[in-house]
Order: structure tokens, then sequence, then C-alpha cells
């Protein structure tokens, strides 16, 4: 690869390459090989991420920002090595607006808390929409109850798109009570991308602090937090072809120095007395504990990985992976998509008259297939398609048109013997 100051040559697209980068697609599940579509839920590893976690125990195994011995600096810098990495990716200004978390369900979490704590008042209101992911639900809900404040969703359209305004601004639920913006750059049931950063813009203009939910995005978009303009993004490691227990909060330097601190403990303070705790700076003093060293080398390796490749080539792949198995499914009688929006990623949530998803998914898996089945975490939005859950598939960049084919026939033998 040849690399200039500022551009890096990125690999070309094979997919085949790819593939032999996961060992677990070797696998054969029930005897026969397994086909992975629920990318959604968890991604699989590249050899690459499993290697750097592993070597992290075998040869530096040692508590970051503690010791001054040799293995402890190591950590530290490998760790700090993954927090650089992951700031380049999301174009964050500074490293310390990169904070480690357990997953997006601890960042929103943390988000939830922490502003509801700096910003909430009784009467005052939060905004999110109809196809959130209870994580960016509940916590919102909780910071609300605690203060006062009042939840309000955006509604969704029949296409699974969100319901916005129609004449003077570009959402009809923000009203002069609206204090935080929470929403998702992608709909993990319906593959939605939303129009967020239009949506930030008119947030900012009215002084509302804008939280994204970009668990579904990091892997599959360019996610450039300055171009967003958002204020907080969330997202989880595991998501991103990073081992599980890892998760990013992104928030903007002047944002994070106002928030107060989310869990109190160790690394996360300047100077404790039993009459009062002053906090460490950034992004210490959202940092309490020890963290998951291990999983954010892991992590930072899997960024790594993903720069290797043109993101836009990974997106048209799965694109095209999208469309081929959009358009085979709508063959299946009785079938009908839930979430057609305009703009989606490679997510496919269906079902089929007289068949339910549980039972799909079983048949499925018996193939060797993996989708996941269910509401997939997002109650009110099953209630407004009036479905109890879904089949849903979920590509990556690892994924072939034949493995689709192979659930088009898999899924057509298991609708005629279930029906
Ligand atoms: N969605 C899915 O199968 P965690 O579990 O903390 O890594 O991520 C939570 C989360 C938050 N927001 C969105 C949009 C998500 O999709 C998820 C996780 C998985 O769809 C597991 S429920």
């Amino acid at each position: 690869m040849s690399t200039t100051a500022d551009t890096v040559e990125k690999k070309g697209y094979d997919v085949e390459e790819i593939r032999a980068q996961f060992p677990i697609l070797k696998e054969l599940v029930h005897g026969k090989p397994l086909v992975y579509f629920d990318n959604a839920a968890t991604s699989q590893k590249p050899r690459r991420v499993i290697k750097a976690e592993s070597a992290f125990y075998a040869t530096i195994n040692a508590n970051v920002h503690r010791g001054v011995h040799t293995l402890s600096t190591k950590a530290t810098e490998a760790q700090e090595a993954a927090r650089e990495t992951i700031r380049k990716h999301i174009n964050a200004k500074h490293a310390h607006e990169v904070l480690f978390t357990s997953g997006t369900t601890a960042s929103l979490n943390l988000a939830a808390f922490s502003l509801g704590q700096l910003l909430l008042k009784p009467g005052d209101e939060v905004l999110i929409s109809g196809m959130e992911h209870h994580a960016n639900i509940v916590p919102w809900q909780l910071a609300c109850e605690r203060h006062g404040a009042k939840l309000k969703v955006i509604p969704v359209t029949d296409s699974g798109e969100l319901a916005l305004g129609a004449s003077d601004h570009l959402i009809d639920q923000l009203s002069d009570r609206t204090r935080i913006l929470a929403i998702s750059h992608v709909s993990n049931t319906l593959g939605t991308i939303n129009p967020i950063k239009e949506l930030i813009a008119e947030a900012r203009k009215r002084g509302i602090i804008t939280a994204v939910d970009g668990a579904q995005a990091i892997a599959h978009l360019n996610v450039d937090v300055q171009d967003l303009g958002c204020d907080l993004c969330a997202f989880s490691g595991h998501k991103a072809y990073g081992p599980t227990g890892t998760g990013v909060l992104y928030g903007r330097e002047e944002l994070l120095e106002r928030m107060p601190p989310w869990q109190g403990g160790g690394e996360m303070i300047d100077v404790v007395t039993f009459a009062k705790t002053t906090y460490a700076k950034l992004p210490f003093k959202f940092e309490a504990g020890t963290p998951h060293i291990a999983g954010i080398i892991g992590l930072g390796e899997a960024f790594r990985w993903m720069e290797d490749y043109d993101k836009a080539a990974m997106a048209a792949h799965e694109h095209t992976l999208l469309e081929h198995a959009t358009t085979e499914l709508l063959t299946i009688d009785g079938l009908r998509i839930i979430g057609t929006a305009k703009e989606k990623v490679g997510v496919i949530s269906f079902v089929i008259d007289g068949i339910h998803h549980y039972d799909l998914g079983t048949l499925l898996d018996q193939q060797g297939i993996a989708v996941r089945t269910g509401h997939h975490c997002t109650q009110p939005l099953m209630e407004r398609f009036g479905v109890s859950g879904t089949t849903r598939a979920s590509f990556a960049s690892f994924n072939t048109v034949e493995e689709i084919d192979s659930m088009l026939a898999a899924t057509k033998k298991a609708a005629k013997m279930l029906r």
C-alpha cells in the first residue's frame, strides 16, 4: 500500500479476501456452512482483532494510567493509541472527546443522566423518535422522571421514515421547552438512515443539545462528528467488528466540560476528601474504574481494519446485497417488508402472513442461517406497525449474494413447511 502525507490508499473490494479474515465463517451450524445475517446484533470479528485482544493478555497485561512500571506504560500507550485511532475515524477534534464505555447502552445512560442533571427542569422536553431502540428511550424516560420533564416523540411514517414538519420548521415537535434531541442515525429494525445532519442543524439553531445513537451507523456509514455537528454520539465496538463490552461516547469538549460525572470511583478524580471531591480532566472524568483495556485495544484494531478499506465501497457492496434481498424476498407469497425508506443500510425486517417469526428463525437456523427474530428492542415501533416481531436479516462487508440466495431458498422451504 502506498501512502502520502494526507491519504492512505485503500484496499480494493474483494469479498473473498475479506471473508478469509473472519475465522468464524468457516464454522458449520447443523452441518451447514454458517450464513451470518445477524450483524445488527453483533458483527463478526476479523482475525486481527481477536489477535490484538489476546496479545494484550499474553504480552502486556497491566492496568492503565496507574503504574510507573513498563507493562503499565505499554498498556496505557496501547489504550491511548486506540483512542487516537477512533478520534481520527470519527473526525473528533480532540482525543479527550472520545470516552470509553461498555457500549451504546452505557454511553446513552451516561448522556441522559449527566445531561438531565445539567439541563432539565420541570416542564422541559426531550425529543426522541418513534423508531428508537430501547437504549435511546428508557434512559431519557428515566431522566425526564427524575427532573419532571416530558418525553416527546417524532412519529414514524408507513415507509419507516421520520414524519417531520411540513411548514415553518423541519421538526414539528420542537418547542421552546425542548432541551435535548436524541435520535438514531440508523434504525436497527428498519434500516432507515435518518437525515440527522439536517435535524441537528435545526436543533442547533434553537440551542438544543443533540445526542446521536450511532450504534447502527458506525460500521456502515462515514460518521464524521464535526460534519454532522452533533454534541454527543454513542456507539458500540461490537457492531463495528470490535469486541463486546466496548463502546464510545463522543462528546464536544465544551459540553463535556460542563457535564457532571455519571459514575464515581477510581481514575475519575482529582482530589478526594470526605468533605468534597474534585474531578479529573477529560476524558477521565467520565471513565471511572478499570476499563476493558484488552477490548479497547481490540476496538482500536477493528477501526484500523475498517480504515484499510474504502468505506464507500463497503457500503456499496452492502447496498447491492440489500437490493438483491429486497427484490427476491418480495417474490415470496404473503411476505411484507417492514421498513421501505428510500435511504437504508443493509437491514431487512419482514413478516410472512400466517408464520410466526420465531418458527421461521428456528427453521433458518437449521439451515445454518443466523437471523434475528422478535421485537429487536424496539417495542413501540412494533406497535406502530401492528406486529409482535419480525424476522431481520442484517448484512456486513463479508456477506455475499450467494448467501442471500441460500436464505431465500431456505425461507421458501420453511414457508411451505409452516403453512
Ligand atoms: N441493537 C440489535 O440486535 P448495545 O447493546 O449497548 O451494544 O447497543 C444498544 C443499541 C442501541 N441503539 C441501537 C440503534 C441498537 O441497534 C442497539 C443494539 C442490537 O438490534 C441488540 S438489541
